[in-house]
Formats: structure tokens, sequence, C-alpha cells
């Protein structure tokens, strides 16, 4: 049970003086586990294909860097290789490093800085990544097949690309037959069947059908659910790339144009290039905005959020959140700024906005208030800490909405800076738990919040 906790700041006090102040995290022993929105924030990540090997999702994103004079074309996209992330409970990634560079490819122009949207499949345990690059002797992009035996590399590309293939993004699906099919994009959205050694064409390359003329399309992503097959695409109806899906009976098509199942990026980011996957009984869609570049879009970052399906199989559409998918462990550093909900007058601001890959806080008028949902209470936790910034004397109430109930007040002195503050905590009993932190008194800005046994 938890118990009402009015009063928790007087017996802090009599513990310890000044037990509140910690200490000044200075932003030393950053931890490298993302729960949120975006996953990845050491790095500029985009075009996520995630996949489901051994029990892990392994996410295959394309890795954007800074082009310069030296390198690729300044103002445009610029990558130079690919590194792949793993997770097995959603919130803790693990970067395995770098899989394949450029100058690795003996086909690849070694000057190109296109190594695009990637995708990776695994047939009887060897591991296929595909990617799309440009060759070094003629124009335009081709793809390529780099060989594995773990689904975290090494991969070894073969001699040459994939013959009779101009284009880019490339998505392989298998069926339950076997067949395999390779998907990609170049003005239109084409197909063709793979041999069974996964580097061959079976078939002369076919436009698929029926799919919007006018506007932009790339980035193909196919699945099956429930003998329905469905060709997801990036597509340009208005002024940025959405999110849209046709449905049909066969890998090959043809497909009927359904729905949206992302609107364009509020961010303004002009392209958006996902996927989507079933794991452990909930399906995902993979996709990518700006966060970490909000001035320029060519240096993206992946996301993740829920997808669910209407009883007629159609798609429902996703609102992009920042506070994203699985659940928390209430030990680790729960990044408030990523919430779940928040009151209109909250505002988000980079930690430093010099260095965005620092992250972000929320800053709070008297009054306002965010919540941070899913948060995994697994044992008792004696205290929470949180990294505070108060430009005024300041009174923050940490609330469970799940129980409405007050589980610590701290007060913060005014005019401090950034410290870490803890208060002592009720018996809390285990469960999952959504978190509001509500501003009683004052100004303040927050940046994380976590428990300690
Ligand atoms: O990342 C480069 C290109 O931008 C991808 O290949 C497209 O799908 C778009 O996301």
């Amino acid at each position: 049970m938890m118990k009402k906790t009015y009063g928790i700041l007087p017996r802090l006090f009599q513990r310890k003086q000044y037990s509140f102040i910690l200490i000044a995290t200075f932003m030393l022993g950053v931890q490298f586990i993302w729960a949120q929105n975006p996953l990845v924030r050491d790095q500029y990540t985009a075009d996520p294909t995630a996949r489901v090997f051994n029990d892990k999702i392994y996410v295959y994103p394309s890795h954007d860097i800074m082009c310069t004079e030296e390198k690729g074309r300044p103002g445009w996209f610029c990558m130079e290789d690919y590194h792949v992330f793993s997770s097995e409970n959603l919130t803790e990634w693990k970067d395995h490093g770098e899989i394949l560079n450029q100058k690795d490819v003996f086909w690849a122009d070694d000057e190109g800085y296109s190594m695009w949207a990637p995708d990776c499949v695994e047939k009887d345990g060897k591991y296929y990544f595909y990617f799309p690059t440009k060759p070094k002797d003629t124009e335009g992009f081709t793809i390529g097949v780099a060989v594995g035996d773990n689904p975290e590399g090494p991969f070894t590309p073969q001699e040459k690309p994939i013959a009779n293939v101009n284009g880019i993004d490339p998505n392989v699906f298998i069926d339950s037959d076997g067949q395999a099919y390779l998907y990609w994009s170049g003005r239109d959205i084409w197909v063709a069947k793979l041999k069974p050694n996964m580097l061959e064409l079976a078939s002369e390359p076919q436009i698929i059908a029926n799919l919007p003329q006018e506007g932009h399309k790339e980035g193909p992503f196919v699945f099956e659910r429930n003998g329905i097959y469905y060709l997801t695409y990036p597509h340009v109806e208005n002024k940025t790339e959405r999110l849209e899906y046709a449905m049909g009976d066969s890998p090959m098509g043809p497909f009927k144009v359904t729905g949206v199942i992302m609107d364009e990026s509020p961010t303004g980011c002009w392209t958006n290039h996902h996927s989507i996957l079933d794991y452990k009984d909930q399906w995902y869609l993979f996709y990518h905005h700006n966060d970490l570049s909000p001035d320029f879009d060519k240096n993206r970052s992946i996301r993740a959020d829920s997808l669910s399906f209407n009883a007629d199989g159609t798609i429902k559409k996703v609102i992009p959140t920042l506070r994203g998918i699985g659940i928390n462990k209430a030990s680790g550093k729960l990044q408030i700024d990523r919430y779940s909900a928040k009151s209109a007058n909250a505002v988000l601001h980079f930690n430093n906005s010099q260095n965005t890959f620092e992250g972000w806080n929320i800053a709070l008028n008297q009054n306002d208030w965010v919540q941070y949902n899913a948060v995994d209470f697994d044992k008792t936790y004696a205290s929470l800490a949180m990294r505070v910034n108060a430009t005024e004397k300041s009174q923050l109430q940490i609330v469970d909405t799940t129980k409405n109930t007050i589980l610590a007040e701290i007060e913060i002195p005014g005019n401090t800076g950034w410290l870490e503050y803890e208060a002592a905590l009720p018996q809390i009993e285990p469960a999952v738990y959504n978190l509001k932190v509500v501003l009683k008194a004052g100004e303040a800005s927050i940046d994380w919040i976590r428990f300690k046994s």
C-alpha cells in the first residue's frame, strides 16, 4: 500500500542535513541506455529496418553524418557506414558498432558517402544485409548484399552488386513458402523474386502498379499479417513524406492503396522511412524524424511507437510520441522530457544547444506538469533522485497517477544551477506505474528522475 507522504521534506531534513542536495552531475557517467524517442542519442540514425532474430529486436538504420567540403556534398545526405543496434526489452539498446563501411565494398564509390537505407534478413542460418550505394563505375544507385553468420555481423560484401537492379531502399520479404522477394525504389516501386541463394534475381523486375503517380515515393516495406500482404511506403502527398500503405493478396500485388500510417513529420523532416514488426505480440512502427538536428533534416534520428490494426486488417494511424515504447525500470534514468503528456505551457529545451547529443530538459512554471507512463517498480525503492535547475525557490510533487497518490514532495532552493536532489519514498507496492511531476510553486526545469533502493 502506498502511504500518504505529505511531510516527507521535514523527515529528510531530520535524517541528513541538506540531504536533498547531492551531487552536481557535470554530465559525467552518462548512461548509454535510451528508452524513449529518439532511440539513439549519441549519433544520427535514419531509415530503420527492425527485425526479430533470436528473440531480440535488431535495428539496421542508415548512419547520417555531416558532409564537409572533403566528405560528400555539403547540405546533402552523407553516409559512409552502418551500425546495428539490438534490444530485448525495447528500453536498453546496444550499439554493436560498425558492420559495413563503403571502403570495404569493392564495387562501391569510396567517395560516394551514399550508404542509404538498408535491410537484413535471415535464411538458413545466414544473415543477408542489403544496402544501396553508388557504384564506382556507373551513374545512379545499385544494391549490394553482404553476408554474415550473425545478426550483428561481421558482414562480407559480395564482389558485385545484384545484377539488373538500379535503385535504392532495398527491402526483402520471405513468404511462408520460402520464396524471397526483393523490393526497391527508383522513381517507382519495383519487385522481383530472389533466387534461393538470396544474391540474384529469379525474375525480371516489375513496377508495382496502382500506387500514387503524383509525388515522390520510396522506401518500400512489405509484411504479411493474417493472409493480407501490406506494401507500405513513404510518399509525398503534400509537402514532405508521409507513411502510406496498400493491401493485397500476394507479395507481388496487385495492391490497393488503403490509407496513411503516419502523417507528415511535425518537425518538417522531408524524409520518413520505416519498418513494421510484431515482437512478443505487439506491433511496432520504426521510423525517423530529425529530433537531434532540428535545423538540418539530413541528420536524422530513429524512433519507434506502437502500431495496431482495426478488425478489418486496416492499420490505425500512428501518432508520433516522445515516450516511445517499452516499460522502463524505475532504477534507470527516466528522461521525463520524453513525456507521455504535459501541460500546455511546459516547454522542452536542449540541455546544450551547441551539442544536442546532451539531450533535453523540460521547463515548468507554477501548476505545469509532465507525465511519464509505464515505469516498472520491480521492488521497493527507498528514495527518488531528480536533476533539477530552479530559477526560483520551487516545490515539486511526484504523483503516481495510477492510484492518484503523492509519492514525494521536494523543495528546491532557487538559483543553484543544475543539481541532483533526493527525497525519501513511502513503501511502494511493486507494479507498473504512470508518474506525474507537478510544479506546485516556483519555476524549475527537470532533466531526469530515477528511483534508488
Ligand atoms: O537515407 C537516404 C534516403 O532518404 C533513403 O534511402 C530514403 O528512403 C530517405 O529516407
